[in-house]
């Protein structure tokens, strides 16, 4: 793949980068995406049925069982050249903020640090009930599971935990919101990678950066909603595209020296 002259030059003369990943930056390392997550056992349901606070209440073993189903997934696969070549990106550029709407943690074991998890991660847990505050990852050491459902419980106060991710219909937690708003709004560069652009408000983040004068590129192996305003697309699968830009902008860094 050639890498567009324009984006080269805007790579190299960028300031702050802001990226938005989404499923799809996930998918060449095996993990379903939403638009996929249906497959096999979960074929039955939508993701918008699971991953709701109504959907808990009404049956929480149900919805434990799916989030268990994606943490064994995810345990079982490896960051992909996407995820690394966004961790190398961040060496490249003056400054790069990596906002997710991935709970899996791919990111973070790719090597990529202040990653701003947009809605949450699929290995946290939280209090259903009281919102108890703690923060061990599942499944918090000597917590006992309701014997009949498996359900894990609060160490505090005994009632449910939920997974520590963001629900539709749930806000996304305040400070993030700012994190990201502010990352789009201050970047002059600004990739939208592996995301239908479709959930919101993450799919907003792009407005935010465009309307500030940031360029605006899009990287994903269909179009989406935000393709007619993208300075650029580069169409195709994220693992394969990353990794030839890190590298071009590598080089041309290496010859400008
Ligand atoms: C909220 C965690 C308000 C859970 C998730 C307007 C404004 C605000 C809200 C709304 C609005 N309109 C509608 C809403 C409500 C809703 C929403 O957006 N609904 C959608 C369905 C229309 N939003 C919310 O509910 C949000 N909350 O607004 O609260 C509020 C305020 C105050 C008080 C109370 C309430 C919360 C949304 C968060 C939902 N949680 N995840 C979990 O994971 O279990 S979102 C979930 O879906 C995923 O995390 C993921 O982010 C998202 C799916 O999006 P994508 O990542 O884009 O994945 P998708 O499968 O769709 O697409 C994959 C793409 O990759 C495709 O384009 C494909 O072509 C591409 N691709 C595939 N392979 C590759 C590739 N590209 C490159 N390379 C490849 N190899």
């Amino acid at each position: 793949m050639a890498v567009p002259a324009a984006l080269q030059a805007a790579l190299a003369n960028a300031r702050q980068v802001c990226v938005l990943t989404g499923a799809g930056v996930s998918a060449e390392s095996g993990v379903p995406t939403f638009r996929e997550a249906g497959t096999g056992l979960w074929a039955q349901y939508s993701p918008h049925e699971l991953a709701t606070p109504e959907a808990f209440a009404r049956d929480p073993a149900l919805v434990w069982r799916w989030y268990r189903w994606r943490r064994d997934l995810v345990a079982g696969v490896e960051p992909n050249p996407g995820h690394r070549a966004l961790a190398r990106l961040a060496e490249l550029v003056p400054s790069l903020a990596l906002v997710t709407q991935n709970v899996d943690g791919l990111h973070q074991r790719a090597g990529s640090s202040g990653v701003i998890e947009y809605h949450g991660n699929l290995f946290g847990n939280r209090c259903f009930e009281n919102g108890c505050d703690f923060s061990e990852a599942d499944p918090p050491t000597g917590t006992a599971a309701d014997p009949a459902s498996g359900i894990p419980l609060c160490p505090r106060c005994g009632g449910m935990l939920r997974p520590g991710v963001v629900w539709f219909g749930e806000p996304i937690p305040s400070r993030t919101l700012r994190l990201a708003d502010d990352a789009a709004a201050a970047c002059d560069l600004f990739f939208s990678i592996g995301t239908s652009a479709l959930v919101w408000p993450a799919a907003g983040l792009a407005e935010i950066a465009a309307r500030r004068g940031a360029t605006v590129i899009e990287i994903n192996r269909e179009t989406t909603d935000l393709s007619g305003r993208a300075a650029c697309r580069l169409q195709g699968k994220s693992g394969e595209i990353l990794p030839e830009l890190v590298n071009c902008l590598a080089r041309n860094r290496q010859h400008s020296l």
